[in-house]
């Protein structure tokens, strides 16, 4: 495992990018996507995680993302979340990207995210589209109603199917092309157009590190690989030289 390669190549990095999947949360004990075969009550991500989901029986979608976030109230974040946090404190041209929805970067004290899919914590209103942040463990009447205008409200996040917040993916898509390393961590980089930063940060000269105790769609394409998981391996690359 080139561990002092991939180091040597973060330390020497003026711009360093990073695309982080829901293996980043598993050992705060949120299950992947993939961990829970996909399916709750038979259905799976693709079936609830789309307009048409909800359309059909949004209570049902809604008790889904009930269930996911009593799950990630309970989670904290782990040594990777806060050894990503730490660096990006003492760097400077330093911009996380995640696909995950969970909070918990921010929880560990990582400023700006960008959240690609964005936040299982906020909520939008069909009818008058007005965003709020809800961090109640349950809610207690699903599907939830605006405060303001009594509309349905939904998940503020990415369905699939959905297009990606056009500001966020493109400051995403700079920080891809700008950077000299590309770290990409605990992602089966399965879902686009998230994925396909990381072909693109290689084929514009990056440096590209995967963390993850898999093989993934992309590894055909990264430089270094560092086969265990981020809890263990993100302290280890990013932590300061000791001594
Ligand atoms: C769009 C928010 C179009 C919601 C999510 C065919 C080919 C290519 C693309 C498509 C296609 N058919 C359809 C598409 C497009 C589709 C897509 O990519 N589908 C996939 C399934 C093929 N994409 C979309 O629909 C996107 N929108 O394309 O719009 C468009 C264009 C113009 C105009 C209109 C429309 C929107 C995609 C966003 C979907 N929303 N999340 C919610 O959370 O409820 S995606 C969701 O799933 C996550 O956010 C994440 O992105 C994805 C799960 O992936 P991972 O995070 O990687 O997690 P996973 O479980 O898969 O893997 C875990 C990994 O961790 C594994 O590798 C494992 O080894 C590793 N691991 C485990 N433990 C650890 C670890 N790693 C480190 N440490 C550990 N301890
Ligand atoms: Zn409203």
């Amino acid at each position: 495992m080139d561990l002092e390669a991939a180091r040597k190549a973060v330390a020497g990095a003026k711009r360093v990018a990073v695309l982080t999947g829901a293996g980043i949360s598993a050992e705060s004990g949120v299950p992947t996507f993939r961990s829970w075969g996909g399916l709750w009550r038979g259905f799976s991500a693709e079936d609830l995680a789309t307009p048409e989901g909800f359309a059909r029986d949004p209570k049902q979608v809604w008790e889904w993302y009930d269930w996911r976030r009593s799950q990630m109230a309970e989670a904290s974040p782990n040594p990777g979340h806060y050894a990503l946090a730490d660096f990006a404190k003492r760097s400077t041209g330093f911009t996380l990207i995640t696909q995950n929805v969970d909070g918990l970067h921010e929880r560990a004290g990582s400023p700006d995210v960008l959240r690609l899919h964005g936040s299982i914590w906020h909520t939008r209103c069909l009818t008058c589209a007005k965003e709020e942040e809800d961090r109640r463990e349950r809610i207690p009447d699903l599907p939830p109603k605006c405060q303001s205008c009594g509309g349905m409200l939904r998940p503020a996040v990415v369905w699939f199917g959905e297009v990606l917040p056009p500001e966020v993916f493109d400051q995403a898509l700079a920080a891809t092309l700008a950077c000299d390393v590309f770290l990409v961590a605990g992602t089966s980089a399965a879902v686009h157009p998230a994925a396909s930063l990381v072909p693109l940060a290689a084929s514009s000269g990056a440096t590209v590190i995967e963390v993850n105790p898999e093989e993934t769609d992309v590894s055909d394409v990264v430089h270094h690989t560092l086969r265990g998981p981020s809890g263990v391996i993100l302290p280890q690359l990013l932590s300061p030289r000791l001594g």
